[in-house]
């Protein structure tokens, strides 16, 4: 049987009736598959292209940048400009919206990325990746320069979206709100061939990714939930549970896409909006793709892609993966809620435990 190509993915999910992709949003989407390569390649020279280690800049969130984050972000900016499919663009690494120049036809859509996901594992040689997310630009801003706020919709509203992982092979993971398709590039083609989909989450894979070092900034009830996995067949769960963290969400979805699970970075439940997983361009990209391969994304409580969005860098706390799993962690918290003097008791037990 013939590879199917990305190119050719596409263009047959356009001419489906009724189809989500039109050619403007497959010549975008075409368009991010290639920036990719470009940055996979950089990332593949390591410290022969001099690619490695920080810039001592600080991004908008005050944290380090790394050359590969300014690289994978130039890139991005550069392939993206001048296609005539944008209104504008908004990345984890600039401070505000980037508006496509007058200078170049501007499109419909809205591109947000994450140039370089996981970057802390660049310099030791292990999986990172891009997130990117694709919204419709609203109506209202025919004719004038897009703002923040035409950034600021729901993930509900994606029409796309997905990542590249830089791993021992490199893919690119894309939902058009059709299910969730994987593509490998073959290196010595330089082209992406579909090697699975629609993707579906398998169940009862008993594994969490969560940074444990974070332990103290967890609600009671988070605490409690993964307690209760650490304690295997002899905690309420009668089950063995496993746990994996790369510290690349990226590589921690894929996971779960490919293995199932569940992957927490809850909020800091002592601040009121503290957490470090980014709205727009990290939590709904990823919860889309979750959803569409059958799991669930919420931020402990509500689903992420309700949430509005309030600024461009918002953050927010964000569990995904196999349904049951996320729905279990968010009955917990809800049955907590409504016990308060239990969920005073488990607060005391944490403490005089640290
Ligand atoms: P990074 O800042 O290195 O891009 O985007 C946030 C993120 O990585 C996630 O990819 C990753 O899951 C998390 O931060 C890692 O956080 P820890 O440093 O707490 O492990």
């Amino acid at each position: 049987m013939q590879p199917v190509t990305l190119s050719r993915f596409l263009i047959e999910q356009q001419r489906l009736p009724g189809s989500s992709c039109p050619a403007e949003l497959r010549l975008l989407i075409e368009t991010v598959a290639r920036t990719c390569k470009a940055i996979n390649h950089a990332i593949s020279k390591g410290a022969l292209g001099d690619v490695l280690g920080s810039l001592g800049t600080e991004n908008v969130q005050g944290e380090v940048q790394k050359k590969l984050d300014m690289i994978a972000n130039d890139l991005l900016l550069d392939a993206n400009e001048w296609g005539g499919h944008l209104a504008g663009m908004a990345s984890e690494e600039m401070e505000t919206i980037h508006p496509i120049p007058n200078r170049y036809p501007k499109g419909e859509y809205l591109l947000l990325f994450d140039p370089i996901d996981g970057s802390s594992n660049v310099d030791v040689d292990l999986s990172v990746g891009t997130i990117f997310s694709v919204l419709r630009a609203p109506e209202a801003c025919a004719g004038r320069d897009v703002i923040e706020a035409d950034f600021l919709q729901p993930g509900r509203d994606q029409v796309a979206a997905g990542y590249a992982i830089y791993g021992p092979q490199t893919l690119l993971v894309l939902t058009i709100g059709t299910g969730v398709y994987e593509f490998t590039l073959d290196r010595e083609i330089g082209s992406w061939r579909l090697t699975d989909g629609p993707m579906r989450i398998p169940a009862g894979t008993r594994e969490f990714a969560v940074n444990m070092a974070r332990r103290r900034q967890w609600s009671p009830a988070t605490a409690q939930w993964i307690e209760e996995r650490l304690q295997g067949t002899e905690g309420p769960c009668g089950h063995d549970y496993n746990m994996r963290w790369t510290a690349s969400m990226v590589a921690d979805v894929h996971r779960i896409l490919k293995r199932g699970g569940v992957f927490l970075y809850p909020s800091d439940h002592r601040t009121p909006g503290k957490a470090r997983l980014r709205l727009l361009y990290e939590a709904n990209p990823m919860s889309l793709l979750i959803e569409q391969a059958g799991g669930a994304a919420t931020d402990g409580h509500d689903r992420i892609m309700d949430v509005l969005p309030s600024s461009l860098h918002q953050r927010v706390g964000l569990v995904l993966g196999e349904k049951e799993e996320v729905w279990s962690l968010r009955q917990a918290s809800q049955a907590l809620q409504s016990e308060p003097q239990q969920g005073a008791k488990i607060a005391q037990a944490a403490e005089s435990e640290r």
